[in-house]
Parts: C-alpha cells; structure tokens; sequence
C-alpha cells in the first residue's frame, strides 16, 4: 500500500530537520517502507481538505489506503507496530520503549518547545528575561535528569527504538542554546541518531525540498 506523508512547502527553518515531518520520514527509512509526500502551504493547512485529515491543520499527516493518520507519535507508533526495527519483540521492552516515546513527547519536549514558543509569544515583554530564566531552568532539570539515566548507554533502553528516534530529534530542537550543551552524553547520544543511514535519508530528503523551492 502506498504511504503519503504531508510535509511544509516551506519549512521556516529551511528544511534543517527540526519540522516534525522528520519523525515520520526517519521511521520510514528505518523500516524501509517508501514513501510520498504531497507538500502544502500554510494557507492549504487551514483549508478544508487538508482539516478533513488533520483536525488542527498541522503537518505532517500518513495516509495508507484508507487509513489517515495525524499526531507523530502516534504515526511514529504506528509504523513501529506494523513493521519490524522500531520496537524490540520481549513485551516488557516494548513497554519500556513506549514508555519512552511517551516520556519524549511529553515530558522532554513540553518545556524545550515551551521555552522557544515564549521567544515568539512573550518575547517582547520587559518580565521576559525572567521568565527566560524559569524555561531554562525547567529545560536544563529535564535534561539533567535524562542524562543521568542515559549514562553511558548508547540508547534509552537497549537497542535502537522509536523513543530514541522521538528523543533524538526533540533534543535537536534545544540545540545550539547552551543547554544541551552542558550534557556530553546527551550530545553524543543525538550524533549517534544522525549518524544512521536512515537519519541521514530522512534529512536530505527534508532539506532537498527547502532546496528545491
Ligand atoms: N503534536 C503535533 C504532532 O506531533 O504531529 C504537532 C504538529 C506540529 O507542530 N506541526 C507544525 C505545523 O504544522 C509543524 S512541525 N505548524 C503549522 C501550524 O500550526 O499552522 C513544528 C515545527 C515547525 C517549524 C520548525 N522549524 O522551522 O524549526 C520546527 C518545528
């Protein structure tokens, strides 16, 4: 069955693989399942035929015959229970790894996508610096308190997995910031999610379209 994906015409950040689209097409490449992706504009986001398939008019979407899907994580899941590589097969460490990918989207990224939405938000408010305080205090407990699980393990729990794949890249998003930075392990824990074949598939396909436009 051929898979659709929507992605940004144009991504603000110039296709760098920070657009959440990337998580969708690193767990394609990782599962070797081809893919098509049918680009729209902000204004097309918003218009009916794309809020038929996602309620809040959003990238990125899956589409596989009759099945539509939105919420990366949940795409993200999906691929991992329909294809092999994503999630180990003992059903403790699936749980462990779903356990993860929810830890990484709910808990790791809120306060990193907070902390940079306030930027946009707030940012020109004179209490922003102390508030920008707060976010990144938050930000650096969040990661503190990842680094001292991961150790030094190369991933979250095990093998590679979808958590780490959803980890990895929410970590992406706080780079370059000076707080990430503070933690080696979680610096190279994020190179060696770029260093994969797939990662690396997935990126340029993401950036050919900012290349392309
Ligand atoms: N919870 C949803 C999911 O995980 O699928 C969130 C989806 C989402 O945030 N989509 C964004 C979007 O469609 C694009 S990824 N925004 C348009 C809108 O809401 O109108 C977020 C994103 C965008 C740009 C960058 N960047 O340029 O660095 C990074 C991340």
């Amino acid at each position: 069955m051929t898979i659709t994906i929507t992605a940004f015409e144009t991504s603000p950040d110039g296709g760098k693989g920070l657009a959440r689209d990337m998580r969708v097409r690193w767990a394609l490449e990782e599962v070797g399942r081809p893919y098509g992706v049918r680009l729209v504009s902000f204004k097309a986001m918003k218009q009916p035929a794309h809020m038929a398939i996602h309620p809040f008019g959003q990238i990125p979407t899956y589409e596989e015959g009759g099945l539509a899907l939105f919420e990366t994580g949940a795409i993200v899941f999906h691929i991992a229970q329909h294809n092999s590589g994503l999630l180990p097969d003992d059903a403790y460490a699936r749980a462990r790894a779903i356990t993860w990918m929810f830890a990484a989207l709910n808990t790791v990224e809120p306060p990193i996508v907070e902390r940079e939405q306030a930027h946009f938000t707030v940012g020109n408010m004179p209490w922003f610096p102390q508030l920008l305080d707060v976010m990144n205090e938050n930000a650096r407990t969040r990661l503190s308190q990842l680094s001292d699980s991961l150790g030094n393990n190369d991933w979250l729990d095990g093998t590679f997995s979808a958590a780490d794949l959803l980890m990895v890249l929410v970590l992406r998003r706080i780079e370059g910031e000076g707080i990430l930075e503070n933690f080696p392990n979680l610096c190279a824990y994020v190179a060696r999610g770029e260093a994969r074949p797939a990662y690396k598939r997935a990126y340029s396909a993401q950036l050919a379209v900012a290349n392309h436009n």
